[in-house]
């Protein structure tokens, strides 16, 4: 049971206890069928098919393909290793547009091919691209355009594709976060040349580690194939080159019964979405940006961006919910063009939303891990957290920290 709090001193900052006994992560894995899951991987051991195209993978394939309304869903290790089959795949050279809003491992893909990231600004409005950057960006060495459906939010498509066709280069998404989530109806996996998901342990639908490139493209979707297994097309025939990228059944299993739950999951996270937003609704300086729209968004993320007229900054928010066992996220600070090797390319790249962004937001737990119940304790200690955080005896005070 959470403890709430009637005075500051109660907070575990100034030595109260925390509101949990035991630390609420973002990104905590869901398991949702434990016997349905323990069935398979029981059956994938007596069958002694453990990885290569094993028949759990097979299945898990059409199903999301089945799911996500494509006709191909090659699974791989990881998004990060998907984004680079795909770039191999589309024989991208030089530059590649791309956010540097972004989770780290977007970039290292591109980087890892020998392609140099171009970042561009992002809407504020939806933390994706902003198609007029992307328009000025392009130079004849941009070889593709990289968006990525933040926390799960479509980026603008349409706009992004006239610019790709436009230019006559392909456009791609990593939809890491976007699994389940749709735009002008369609479920995300049918745009561009072709998307990459992530089943993560920490993602809407995991699969412990691993990935899902997307595509409509035929002739595609036979290039990427053997490229995740060496280039090894059958017994007989090599292709080109590859690397291991495979998904072994394990995986699988998870992936499958998660698959089978999304919908549940969905419905849970909407509900802790909403006691997030009710208990906060009267709190000045923190707003939802995953709540609006939410019949597009899978709801896995629940982010929130803080203001000055919050009182704390971000950082020490986080700083007073780390101590009461909430482990609350500052994702992607500091931004990708501001870490190493990509802070050399550009000194005086200037990204004001991006830079705006890696410090005012800050994700809250979702999740199986938690009920609604503990959402609203959660949202009831940061409308606390606000309510106190300036005067004579308020946090900032005692934080030692002048006003903002
Ligand atoms: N593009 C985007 C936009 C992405 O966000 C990602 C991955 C990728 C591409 C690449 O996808 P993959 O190649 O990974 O398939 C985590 C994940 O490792 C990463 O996959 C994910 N994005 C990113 C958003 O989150 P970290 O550095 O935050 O990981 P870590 O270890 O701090 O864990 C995150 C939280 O989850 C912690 O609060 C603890 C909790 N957790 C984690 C694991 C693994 C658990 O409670 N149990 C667990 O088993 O990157």
């Amino acid at each position: 049971m959470p403890h709430p709090k009637k005075s500051v001193s109660d907070l575990a900052l100034f030595g109260g206890q925390p509101l949990f006994a035991e630390p609420l992560y973002v990104g905590r894995p869901n398991i949702c069928d434990h016997d349905a899951l323990f069935r398979r991987i029981q059956d994938a051991v007596d069958l002694r098919w453990l990885t290569n195209d094993g028949p759990l993978l097979l299945e898990m394939e059409a199903r999301f393909a089945e799911f996500l309304a494509v006709k191909h869903c090659i699974a791989v290790a990881n998004a990060t290793l998907g984004l680079q089959l795909l770039a191999h795949a589309l024989e991208l050279k030089g530059e590649v547009i791309m956010p540097s809003f972004t989770f780290i491992g977007t970039a290292r893909a591109m980087e890892w091919q020998g392609l140099k990231p171009r970042f561009c600004d992002v809407l504020d409005s939806r933390h994706s691209l902003d198609p007029a950057a992307v328009r000025k960006a392009i130079t004849p060495n941009v070889s593709a355009i990289l968006g990525v459906h933040l926390w799960g939010m479509p980026c603008m498509i349409d706009e992004l594709q006239a610019i790709a066709d436009q230019y006559g280069i392909p456009l791609i998404f990593d939809a890491a976060h976007a699994i389940g989530s749709s735009y002008k109806g369609e479920r995300i996996g049918r745009f561009g040349r072709a998307e990459v998901f992530s089943l993560h342990a920490t993602k809407a639908i995991n699969a412990l580690e691993g990935g899902l490139i997307a595509t409509d493209d035929d002739e595609l979707a036979h290039r990427l194939c053997p490229v995740r297994n060496y280039g090894i097309v059958d017994e007989n025939t090599f292709e080109g080159t590859g690397v291991n990228a495979k998904m072994n059944e394990f995986s699988a299993a998870m992936g499958l019964t998660n698959l089978e739950h999304f919908s549940l999951l969905q419905t849970h996270n909407r509900g802790l979405q909403a006691a997030y937003m009710t208990g906060l609704d009267k709190t000045d300086g923190i707003q939802s940006v995953t709540a609006a729209n939410i019949e597009n968004h899978n709801s896995h993320y629940a982010v929130f961006r803080i203001y000055p007229e919050f009182g704390l900054s971000r950082d020490e928010i986080r700083e007073i919910l780390v101590k009461e066992n909430i482990f609350g996220k500052r994702y992607f600070w500091p931004g990708c063009h501001r870490c190493p090797p990509y802070n050399n390319l550009d000194p005086a790249l200037s990204l004001p939303v991006t830079e705006a962004l890696v410090d005012g937001l800050l994700q809250l737990p979702t999740g199986l891990q938690i009920g609604a119940d503990d959402a609203r304790a959660i949202a009831g200690l940061l409308a606390f957290i606000g309510k106190h955080a300036d005067g004579k005896d308020g946090i900032k005070h005692r934080f030692g920290l002048p006003p903002v």
